[in-house]
């Protein structure tokens, strides 16, 4: 899988969100993921604008915006549409069909109508995906996808072989793969469909660990070592004193990275 170029995995990819993130990362050459973990709407809508150029993909914890409003959605929105990058809600859905299925429509957020991608944790199971697809229209794997959560980065999680092994059943088998874009996840063992995406957080230059529990790796450990198709960066970019040249260092490492292991 890892050596396929993003071009040739898309017409493998059975989501329709997969394939267009595919395409797009070939056609923008990014493979970066923003992690905008930022508590104020215009703060997010300003680093969004300013590493928009560099990125595939930007990534949210809407829960954490204290002044979360439509008009923030809009603009974010617009934003994408602008400079060509397609948005992920991380919300880590974890609990039974049903209530993801509120949770992801309902409530302030109203997540599904505006995030093209979310993540979820397969914990509970398939009914997981068919909670979520519930809460969408007939034709809902058309424009929405999910990411998998099979790894994390965290140290001391408790995720083991045989949970790994049966995210990977969920994500590639069974009725609904069509809604499957992805997996997060730390390494290239986990899965080997190569029509699904790996994203994988814990990306930064120059540290290895934070006070939490994260641990890092470089951007090249991540693509050539471990396989990630899309590296996730949150600190690494918003601590930065220039934001918008760090998401720029990024993107060359993280692209650079990922000619390299497709030309071996
Ligand atoms: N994230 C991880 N590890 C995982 C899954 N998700 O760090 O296993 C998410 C975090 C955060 C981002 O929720 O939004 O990736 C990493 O941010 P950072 O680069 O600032 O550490």
């Amino acid at each position: 899988r890892t050596k396929l170029t993003y071009e040739s995995r898309a017409n493998l990819a059975k989501s329709a969100l997969a394939k267009r993130l595919f395409n797009l990362m070939a056609s923008k050459q990014t493979n970066l993921c923003l992690a905008a973990d930022l508590n104020k709407a215009d703060d997010i809508l300003n680093v969004a604008d300013k590493c928009g150029p560099y990125i595939c993909l930007l990534k949210t914890h809407v829960d954490i915006v204290e002044d979360f409003s439509e008009g923030f959605i809009t603009n974010l929105q617009s934003l994408a549409k602008r400079h060509n990058f397609l948005l992920m809600e991380d919300r880590k859905f974890a609990d039974i069909g049903n209530t993801v299925s509120l949770q992801y429509a309902k409530g302030i957020y109203k997540i599904s109508s505006w995030a093209d991608l979310v993540t979820a944790h397969t914990l509970p199971g398939r009914s997981i995906l068919q909670g979520l697809k519930a809460a969408l229209g007939p034709d809902a794997s058309k424009e929405r996808g999910v990411f998998l959560l099979a790894e994390m980065s965290a140290s001391g999680n408790l995720i083991d072989d045989k949970y790994k092994e049966n995210s990977n059943k969920i994500a590639t088998e069974g009725a609904d793969v069509d809604f499957v874009a992805g997996v997060v996840c730390q390494s290239s063992k986990t899965f080997a469909f190569p029509g699904l995406l790996q994203l994988t957080p814990g990306v930064k230059i120059d540290e290895s660990v934070d006070k939490l529990g994260q641990q890092y790796q470089t951007p090249e450990h991540v693509v050539q070592e471990r396989g990630a198709d899309i590296g996730v960066v949150g600190r690494g970019i918003l601590q930065a004193t220039n934001v918008e040249q760090a998401a720029q260092t990024y993107r060359d490492r993280l692209w650079a990275a990922y000619k390299d292991r497709v030309a071996k």
